[in-house]
């Protein structure tokens, strides 16, 4: 593999990561323009490794939408309806979002993950109290709600600075942030696809305003639209400098574009080579970054598996009930079970491990695999 490596012209970049020295734009851009992919995972691959063994992580998590409402108009979003009344629009009750989770009262679950529309209308008290009423029915449950786009957009509808409102968002019981709405950082495009949302700056400082006050967070890119190559290499240089400053990142997340059902379906979706090379690359450029997930539900259980030599070591969870990507064409399953993860990540060649979200072990690689059909958990 070292011939192949240094045939592929990355024997360079193979010296500095091995004397631990940082790459720069250049090198992802180059990373991005070598064809032999294989070069290019043997590389990600050795990052991997050094941080984490063989180890796979995924937790046992569900994931609430509590209403598609939004008044943003995001070119690649299939999720999201303009208005209450839309046809397809739903918000749900306090009630009915709570029964989500005292439904699964007999699921070990660590985390709710809530991603929501840009309601005009709600009250900030309905997000106060979705917390609230969870942290009722679960005292231990992990809450990782609203992407820094919806704190920002309370900030705006409610008059309140982003710090005030993660304020008061922790005070009920908010644990973390998950990573979406992150997109694409670069300006041009952001213009493009998602002119009516939180700019990447914004979006940056209220990750290190999160982190600031002792939350962690994820950062997702959306790839495999109008991009190029070197603006998602700037989106990982830019994430990688939020790290530098504050730490409290824990995970990138490459997001595959699915293209049904919205204003760009006349793109295609971005090839399996595409998704292994990305997490690939952002394994490679994001060094102080501790894990690279790979998003099953949004890459295919199948490329997922094959990521897992491609420098991801995290498969998200059991995710259940996801609406954004199956209503944007998505054709893996809704949810998978502990058994199956287990499975999938062990078929693959590599050690399964049930996490929290802080990453705090829950079940390690030596715990025996229930017999498939033994174990409900759904
Ligand atoms: O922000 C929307 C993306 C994100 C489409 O933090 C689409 O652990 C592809 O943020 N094709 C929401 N992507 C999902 C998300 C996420 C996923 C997994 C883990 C975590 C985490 C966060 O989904 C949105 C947007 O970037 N998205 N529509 C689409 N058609």
């Amino acid at each position: 593999m070292h011939g192949r490596v240094a045939a592929a012209g990355l024997q360079d970049v193979a010296d500095r990561l091995d004397a631990g020295e940082r790459l720069s734009f250049e090198d992802g851009c180059r990373l991005f323009a070598c064809r032999d992919l294989l070069a290019l995972g043997f590389l990600a691959n050795r990052e991997r490794e050094k941080r984490h063994g063989g180890r796979t992580y995924y937790n046992f998590n569900i994931r609430l939408e509590a209403t598609n409402v939004c008044v943003a108009s995001c070119l690649f979003c299939s999720f999201a309806r303009l208005k209450p009344g839309d046809p397809g629009s739903y918000t749900m009750s306090l009630e009915q979002a709570w029964d989500k989770l005292r439904h699964r009262a007999h699921q070990p679950l660590t985390e709710v993950h809530v991603v929501n529309g840009l309601h005009p209308d709600l009250p900030f008290d309905y997000y106060i109290e979705l917390l609230r009423g969870f942290k009722r029915i679960r005292p231990g449950i992990h809450l990782k709600c609203f992407t820094a786009v919806e704190i920002a957009f309370f900030a705006d509808l409610y008059g309140m600075t982003d710090e005030q409102v993660l304020r008061a968002l922790q005070d009920a019981g908010l644990d973390s942030l998950p990573g979406g709405g992150a997109e694409v950082f670069a300006e041009r495009v952001r213009r493009k696809i998602c002119h009516d949302k939180c700019g990447a700056d914004r979006y940056l400082a209220i990750h290190r305003l999160a982190h600031g006050l002792g939350m962690r967070s994820n950062i997702t890119m959306l790839y495999g639209h109008i991009e190029t190559l070197e603006e998602r290499v700037d989106h990982m240089v830019r994430t990688r400098a939020l790290q530098d400053l504050s730490g409290g990142l824990q995970a990138f997340i490459p997001l595959a574009f699915h293209p049904d059902n919205n204003q760009m379906r006349k793109l295609p979706p971005p090839t399996a080579a595409d998704t292994l090379r990305t997490h690939a690359v952002a394994r490679l450029m994001l060094d102080n970054i501790p894990h690279i997930k790979g998003f099953w539900i949004a890459t295919g259980v199948e490329v997922a598996q094959v990521l897992l030599w491609f420098g991801v070591d995290d498969l998200d969870g059991t995710v259940q009930e996801e609406k954004i990507y199956h209503m944007a064409g998505a054709r893996t399953p809704e949810a998978m079970t502990t058994t199956d993860i287990r499975r999938l990540i062990r078929a693959a060649g590599r050690e399964p491990v049930e996490r929290d979200t802080l990453y705090n072990v829950i079940t390690g690689p030596e715990a025996p695999d229930q017999p498939i059909g033994t174990m409900v958990t759904m």
